[in-house]
């Protein structure tokens, strides 16, 4: 048995690695670590294989915590735990800083004092800033690091505390730059999920600025695969960007969701631009593709397709996170903007 260990493993993405892993790899066994802050959720992890997947709620912040529950001879860290929302990161820093950064320093350390083989850092397409309109330039391994909102200048930082690991101690790392992702279970926070539960709610559909920002989306187990491949292929100390190359401009997407729920284009309300709003992301996965064979293996419009009949068969998912803190989230978030948008 080889074992692993998940940090963020009750998040969006984390959650769906936790399950690619164990229905993909039989001789894996997966040790998941995770704070469970508001993003996290248990339910999440619904139906996974207790025998070979064991969960500890604990802070990557926490040293002791960290030692405690990371198993002798483990072979990799796969390090998703972060706070991941750019909104909240706008209002404020702090808690990003300490779990993107501090956290992820402590998962080095403990990676080096367990002799953990290799660590393999999940980062995002974000740290390489934004692309101009209409340009056929996309973000490459070798675009300078120019994070634009605190969550990705956390995201930035967090890549270089990884690489000072790797140059000064000899951690093998690996890095993988992710652009957007979708799928079910991602926090309703998100631009996809937040627009598929107001569809089905009837509530209107917040969209920033112009509409005309562009995201790279890509589905999440697509996303994952390319994180096992990063980690049994990659090169260590190098870094590779995912994307399923699919732009799209936000304004398409929500009007996308809304004729797939059924619900008229009137409910989209154009509102107060985000800060710093970045315009678009594009990412060139030509090294993934030729080094580590990945291919992306679902289209935007399957993917989009699985992802709302989700969100439409677990309700319950939906609701229990809309019943509870969130609706404080999206009345502080939302409310002045709506108002001023009718
Ligand atoms: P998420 O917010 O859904 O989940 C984050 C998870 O980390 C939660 O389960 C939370 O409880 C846990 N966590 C937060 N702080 C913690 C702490 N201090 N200690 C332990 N656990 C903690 O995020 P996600 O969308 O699943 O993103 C996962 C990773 O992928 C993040 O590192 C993010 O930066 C990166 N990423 C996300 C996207 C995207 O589109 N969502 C794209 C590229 C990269
Ligand atoms: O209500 C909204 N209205 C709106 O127009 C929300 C929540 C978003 N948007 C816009 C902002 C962005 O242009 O939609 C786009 C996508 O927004 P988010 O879902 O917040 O994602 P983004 O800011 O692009 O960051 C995401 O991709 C990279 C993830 O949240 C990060 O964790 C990841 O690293």
């Amino acid at each position: 048995m080889k074992r692993i260990f998940i940090t963020g493993g009750a998040g969006f993405i984390g959650s769906a690695f936790v399950r690619l892993v164990l229905d993909e790899h039989a001789d894996v066994e997966i040790v998941d670590y995770d704070a469970l802050t508001y993003a996290g959720n248990m339910a999440n992890l619904a139906g996974v294989d207790a025998e070979r997947h064991r969960f500890v709620k604990g802070d990557i912040c926490d040293r002791e915590a960290v030692m405690n529950a990371l198993p002798e001879g483990t072979d990799a860290i796969f390090n998703f735990a972060a706070e991941s929302h750019v909104d909240r990161s706008i209002n404020s820093a702090d808690e990003f800083l300490r779990t993107n950064i501090i956290g992820t320093q402590v998962l080095l350390d403990a990676a080096r004092e367990k002799g953990v083989r290799r660590f393999v850092q999940i980062s995002t397409d974000e740290v390489m800033g934004s692309l101009p309109d209409d340009s056929d330039e996309y973000f490459t391994e070798s675009s300078p690091l120019q994070p634009n909102s605190p969550y990705a200048a956390s995201k930035a930082a967090a890549e270089f505390v990884v690489r000072a690991a790797r140059e000064t101690h000899g951690v093998d790392t690996v890095v993988t730059r992710c652009g957007n992702n979708y799928g079910p279970r991602q926090f309703p926070e998100k631009l996809i999920p937040l627009m598929i539960a107001n569809a089905m709610n009837d509530e209107p559909l917040p969209v920033y600025g112009d509409g005309r920002n562009v995201r790279d989306w890509i589905y999440v187990d697509d996303h994952c695969r390319a994180i096992w491949l990063a980690y049994e292929k990659g090169r260590s100390g190098e870094a590779y960007n995912i994307g399923a190359r699919n732009e799209q401009e936000n304004i398409n997407v929500v009007k996308a969701i809304l004729d797939a729920v059924g619900k008229p284009h009137e409910l989209i309300k154009l509102v107060t631009d985000r800060k710093g709003h970045d315009r678009r992301y594009a990412i060139d996965p030509a090294k993934a593709e030729t080094e580590l064979g990945w291919k992306p293996q679902v289209t935007w419009e399957e993917g989009l397709a699985a992802t709302i009949d989700w969100y439409r068969a677990n309700q319950d998912w939906v609701n229990h996170i809309r019943n509870g803190e969130y609706r404080n989230y999206y009345d502080a978030m939302y409310g002045a903007r709506l108002e001023k948008a009718v």
